[in-house]
């Protein structure tokens, strides 16, 4: 490794970043109160590049600072997780944005009451957009079980991993001026749950044609305590949530998260933690060693 790289941070240096993503979390203006859910989906969408065959994508580099990756339809809405992090970022200059993007998204998903995600730092950022992987590598959620298969096998998951993954929708919701479709998955999007599961499962799901052309599942829930005047809100599946279903290979992953919520937090915690790493090759003190798609490194 060329000796101008950065020492590695201590723990206590993590520690204070992990400190002031905490602080940012809650924010009463923004969506359902808080930035955890899009925090997560920017993690996901940078390592979610990640192709197993030519070793390229993945968290290393932080592509999407770049329009080329930036633009890509897919990320729209993901400027605003972007922006919630800067000022940790301006604090911390020494904290690369592709380990912070990743770092914060453990946080999230730990402080909405999900599983601790072994998480490991030493990504670099690209200083230009020249390694920034093609568009066109994250999931359609208009598709089904086959597209899945096409995407999440590219990065080297299984049947398992892709349904224990897909539980991240517990979280968050879909907003018609990104992607296109409109709603959350369950009726409290900023805690971590196997809810999805048991929603997929228990609810009579019926197809609704959108405005813009796009189709998606919809369910009333009838049993939600309302105040007067409120109406019953919706709650949402995309087509391919519903593929987990009708797929017999997934199907039974779903049946046994529903029922297991301990086993889903430890299959999630392994998965995310998996999909985080991909496309780094660490020595043995967690250095990352790999040059394909990694500028630099920490000091060894
Ligand atoms: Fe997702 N996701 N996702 N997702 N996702 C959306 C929102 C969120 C798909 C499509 C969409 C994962 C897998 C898939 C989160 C986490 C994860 C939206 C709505 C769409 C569409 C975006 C918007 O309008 O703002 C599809 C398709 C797949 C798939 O094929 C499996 C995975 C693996 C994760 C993960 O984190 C492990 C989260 C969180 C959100 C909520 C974001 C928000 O702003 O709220």
């Amino acid at each position: 490794m060329p000796s101008s790289n950065p020492p590695a941070p201590s723990s206590a240096q993590l520690e204070e970043v992990k400190d002031a993503v905490r602080a940012l979390l809650h924010q009463p203006e923004y969506d359902d109160g808080s930035a955890g859910p899009v925090l997560v989906r920017l993690a996901w969408h940078s390592a979610g590049t990640y192709d197993a065959a030519s070793k390229t994508g993945g968290s290393n580099g932080a592509g999407m600072r770049y329009e080329k990756e930036g633009g890509d339809p897919a990320n729209a809405g993901l400027a605003h997780a972007r922006a919630f992090l800067e000022p940790v970022k301006e604090k911390f200059p020494w904290i690369t944005y592709a380990d912070l993007w990743c770092l914060a998204a453990v946080v999230a998903v730990k402080e909405m009451g999900g599983p601790e995600v072994q998480w490991q730092g030493g990504r670099t950022d690209f200083t230009d957009d020249s390694k920034v992987p093609p568009r066109g590598r994250l999931p359609d959620a208009a598709q089904g079980s086959d597209h899945l298969r096409h995407i999440f096998y590219r990065m080297g998951f299984n049947d398992q991993e892709i349904v224990a993954l897909s539980g991240a929708h517990n979280l968050g919701r879909c907003h018609g001026d990104r992607s296109g479709f409109e709603g959350k998955w369950v009726n409290q999007p900023t805690r971590f749950s196997n809810q999805y599961y048991r929603l997929l499962l228990q609810n009579d799901w019926k197809k609704k044609k959108l405005a813009n052309g796009l189709e998606q599942f919809v369910y009333v829930d009838e049993e939600i305590e309302l105040e007067e005047g409120e109406e019953p809100e919706e709650l949402m599946m995309l087509p391919t949530d519903m593929s987990l279903l009708s797929d017999a290979a997934f199907r039974p992953w779903v049946e046994r998260y529903a029922k297991d919520k301990d086993l889903f937090f430890a299959h999630f915690a392994a998965v995310f933690g998996k999909l985080l790493e991909l496309g780094l090759v660490r020595d043995a003190s967690g250095n990352i060693v790999n040059e394909e798609n990694v500028e630099g490194g920490y000091q060894s």
